[in-house]
C-alpha cells in the first residue's frame, strides 16, 4: 500500500513538473554592397546570431504555461523583434578599461523573454491569457515568427477564446497593446473577432477578422510634428483618440497541381489627428496572392503578387499600409532600406535613428505593387535551388508635389539550400537589384538608383 502510494505521488509529481522544450538556433552572415542606390555609398556586412528556448510546462490535462527564452537578443535595436545580436558585440563600451583593441573576451547578453502565456484547452475551446503571439492568414498582418530565418513577430498581451466546431474556427480577443500603469484609462487596446472555415483535407479556408485599435488622446502616441524634425511624422499634431478599424479577409483553396492563397486587409478609421487643420483618417489596404504550382518533376514554380498603398503626402488622410516585415518576396527590395530617401512611405514604422547602411532588414512591402515569379528546382533530397524575379512598381509618389517616376525596378535572386542533417538548413542567397528611377529625385542630393547586389550565408535549425 504504502508503495502503491508513493508510486501515485511519484505520478502526479512527474505529471505536474512536465516540460516540453522546443526553440531555434541561426547564426547569418550578410553583405550588401550598396544600399544607397547613391551616394554615400553605406556598404552594409554583418553577422548575427540568435538562440531561443521555449518551455511548455505542462501543468495538468490541458493546462500549460508557455514561455520563450530568447538567448543573444538584439538588445541594442529599438525594435522587440527576435533579430539576433550582432555577431562581434566586443566590450560594448570603450572606456580605458574596457577598450575593444586591447580586449580579449566578449560582453555577456542578458537573456530576454519574449512570451508568456497560459494556456486552457477544452475538448472544442482553447483559452489565451497573457503575452502570446498572434496570426492570420498568410502572415501578410500578423506573423508569428516561427519561420527558422524570421526575424519579427507579433506577439501581444492578450485574451482570446478559440471555439472549434468541426472545420469552423470563432475566437473573439481583446489585446492590450499599452497600459500607462496601475490607473484606470490611458490605454492602446485591440478588440476584434475571427470567423474562420479553414478544411485541412480540402486545403479550403475562408475567414474574416475584424478588429479595432482604440487609443485614449492621452495614449495616442502616433507620429506626428514637422517631417524635417521627425522623419516618421504623418500628422500635424494629436488632437483626439485613435480608433481604427482593420478588416483582413483569407481565401484559400488547393487543386491536385496548384494552391492558391489571398489575403486582404483594409483599414478604417478616425486617427485623432490634425493635418493642415483637418482630422486625419487611415484609409490603407493592401492585398497579397500566393500562387503554388506543384508538378511531379523536379522543377516547380510560385508566384507571389499582391499590392499595398502608400501614403500619398499631399493629401490629409493616412493611405499607408505596411505588411509584416516577416512576408518577402525578394531579398533586397521590400526587405532591406533601399535608396536615399523614403521611396516606400514606410518611416512611419521604422526607427529613424538608423540609415539605409546600418540598419537591419526592417523594411516592409508598402506603397507598391509587386509581381515575382519563383523557379524552384530540386536537385535532391537535399539540395534546393530556387530563382526569383521580382518587378515593383510604385503606388504614389513619396515626395510631396512630386511627379516622379514610379518605376521600382526589379531584382533577381538565387537562393541555395542544403540540408546539412535533419532540422539544419544551410541557405545562400545572392540578389542582384536594377532599381527604377524611383529612387531618384532632382530635389535630392546623392539620389540615383544605380545597380546593388548583396549576398547572404545563414545557418538555421529548429527542435
Ligand atoms: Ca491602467
Ligand atoms: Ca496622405
Ligand atoms: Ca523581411
Amino acid at each position: 500500500m504504502k508503495i502503491l502510494l508513493f508510486l501515485v505521488t511519484l505520478t502526479q509529481l512527474a505529471l505536474a513538473n512536465q516540460i516540453d522544450w522546443s526553440g531555434g538556433y541561426r547564426f547569418e552572415y550578410l553583405e550588401i554592397d550598396r544600399p544607397s542606390l547613391g551616394t554615400p555609398y553605406a556598404r552594409k556586412g554583418y553577422g548575427m546570431h540568435f538562440l531561443y528556448l521555449s518551455p511548455k510546462l505542462i501543468v495538468s490535462d490541458g493546462i500549460q504555461v508557455v514561455t520563450r527564452f530568447d538567448v543573444m537578443g538584439n538588445s541594442s535595436s529599438s525594435y522587440n523583434s527576435y533579430l539576433g545580436t550582432v555577431w562581434g558585440e566586443g566590450n560594448k563600451n570603450t572606456t580605458a578599461a574596457n577598450s575593444n583593441v586591447m580586449g580579449r573576451n566578449s560582453t555577456s547578453s542578458a537573456i530576454r523573454a519574449s512570451q508568456m502565456y497560459f494556456n486552457l484547452s477544452q475538448e472544442n475551446a482553447s483559452l489565451i491569457l497573457g503575452r502570446a503571439p498572434f496570426e492570420f492568414g498568410i502572415g501578410m498582418s500578423y506573423s508569428v515568427g516561427d519561420g527558422l530565418f524570421d526575424h519579427w513577430n507579433s506577439n501581444r498581451d492578450q485574451i482570446s477564446y478559440k471555439m472549434l466546431v468541426d472545420n469552423m474556427i470563432l475566437m473573439p480577443f481583446i489585446s492590450r497593446h499599452h497600459d500607462d500603469g496601475y490607473a484606470q484609462g490611458n490605454l492602446v487596446q485591440d478588440e476584434g473577432f475571427l470567423v474562420l472555415y479553414d478544411n485541412k483535407q480540402t486545403g479550403n479556408q475562408i475567414g474574416i477578422m475584424l478588429e479595432r485599435r482604440k487609443a485614449s488622446l492621452s495614449a495616442n502616441d502616433a507620429p506626428v510634428g514637422s517631417i524635417t524634425t521627425n522623419l516618421s511624422s504623418i500628422a500635424d499634431s494629436v488632437q483626439g483618440d485613435y480608433s481604427v478599424q482593420k478588416t483582413n479577409f483569407i481565401l484559400g483553396k488547393d487543386w491536385d497541381s496548384l494552391s492558391f492563397r489571398l489575403e486582404a486587409g483594409f483599414n478604417s478609421g478616425d486617427m485623432g489627428l490634425i493635418k493642415n487643420g483637418q482630422s486625419v483618417k487611415s484609409t490603407g489596404y493592401g492585398i497579397a496572392s500566393e500562387w503554388n504550382f506543384r508538378t511531379s518533376g523536379s522543377w516547380n514554380y510560385a508566384l507571389k503578387t499582391g499590392v499595398a498603398s502608400g501614403d500619398n503626402p499631399d493629401t490629409t488622410d493616412y493611405e499607408g499600409f505596411q505588411f509584416d516585415r516577416n512576408y518577402d518576396v525578394a531579398f533586397l527590395m521590400f526587405n532591406h532600406r533601399l535608396g536615399t530617401f523614403d521611396t516606400l512611405r514606410t518611416a512611419a514604422i521604422r526607427d529613424t535613428t538608423l540609415t539605409a547602411g546600418n540598419s537591419p532588414d526592417d523594411e516592409a512591402i508598402s506603397n507598391a505593387f509587386y509581381f515575382a515569379p519563383v523557379f524552384k528546382y530540386r536537385w535532391n533530397d537535399k539540395l534546393d535551388l530556387n530563382q526569383t524575379i521580382a518587378w515593383g512598381q510604385l503606388m504614389v509618389s513619396p515626395l510631396a508635389g512630386g511627379t516622379a517616376s514610379k518605376e521600382l525596378g526589379f531584382e533577381y535572386d538565387i537562393e541555395l539550400n542544403y540540408k546539412l542533417r535533419e532540422k539544419v538548413m544551410w541557405s545562400n542567397q545572392l540578389g542582384f537589384m536594377f532599381p527604377g528611377a524611383a529612387f531618384k529625385s532632382e530635389t535630392i542630393p546623392g539620389s540615383e538608383n544605380n545597380f546593388t547586389f548583396g549576398f547572404a550565408s545563414k545557418i538555421g535549425l529548429q527542435f
